[in-house]
């Protein structure tokens, strides 16, 4: 697509940069894009796409100005694939294989902070219309949202459920001299026989946990008891342990963690 009024625009876009510079007190000197100092812009690209291996599309774009007012932009993006803009509107477009820009139209030059400005086009594309991300205001990236927004990427498969243990229930009071017993079972059924051994992790030394517990793929989801035991002591206090349960035929497993109280006698 051709512009014929390219080089008038250009003309147009240095010299408010030009004025920026000058209102800012700037020094003199630096090209047009260094006037963009302070800038920022977001930018929602909308586009609407029709057709199979090929086909057209429109796209709307809303360019929100961040930063200081400016008088006179250009907005520049990269087609990822072959599109090809046949008309647009609201703006000077013009574009060069796959890059194009979009200057302000002679009625539009200034967008002050916080102004959004609405152009847009139509265009064809072939094998795919994956949308330009790559949006710049004056040259300063803008930040960019797609409508619609892309597609996530495909989600891994959902992951099976993790064999654990299961034990219940995870706090139990241990009569002081006697016994108790938890309930432990596995989640699923294993592919292979699975040891589930407890241990005490901290507390009081006077509870201690019974032997390990196997499971097979048979008889893997009726609970076995395990037994907690609470030696006699000579304090009066309600000792109180914490336990885990664990097995190393389980792969990844946290360790199932509970806790046993001795009711005191004394
Ligand atoms: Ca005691
Ligand atoms: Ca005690």
């Amino acid at each position: 697509m051709r512009l014929g009024k390219g080089s008038s625009k250009n003309r147009v876009l240095a010299s408010a940069a030009a004025t920026v510079l000058l209102a800012a007190g700037a020094v003199m000197g630096g090209t047009a894009t260094s006037a963009a100092a302070a800038a920022g812009c977001e930018v929602t690209y909308t586009s609407h796409s029709w057709g199979t291996s090929s086909g057209g599309f429109t796209a709307f774009i809303d360019i929100t100005n961040t930063g200081d007012p400016i008088s006179g932009w250009a907005l520049t993006f990269t087609f990822p694939s072959t599109q090809r803009i046949t008309s647009g509107f609201s703006a000077q477009w013009s574009q060069s294989g796959q890059q194009v820009t979009a200057g302000n139209p002679a009625w539009g030059g200034s967008l002050g902070s916080g102004k959004t400005f609405g152009i847009g086009f139509n265009g064809t594309w072939t094998g795919g219309n994956p949308p330009p991300t790559d949006f710049a205001l004056n040259g300063v990236p803008c930040t960019v949202r797609l409508v619609p927004s892309p597609a996530p990427s495909p989600s891994p498969s959902p992951s099976p459920p993790r064999l654990r243990i299961l034990l219940s229930p995870s706090k139990i009071t241990v009569p002081e001299g006697g016994t108790a017993s938890v309930q432990v079972r596995l989640s699923q059924q294993p592919p292979g026989n699975v040891i589930v051994g407890s241990a005490r992790v901290s507390g009081d030394t006077d509870l201690s946990a019974g032997p390990p517990l196997t499971f097979t793929p048979d008889n893997w989801d009726v609970p076995q008891p395990l037994t907690v035991t609470a030696a006699e002591d000579d304090d009066a206090v309600n000792g109180l342990a914490t336990f885990d349960s664990r097995s190393s035929q389980i792969t990844g497993s946290s360790a199932f963690l509970w806790t046993a109280v001795e009711q005191d006698n004394d």
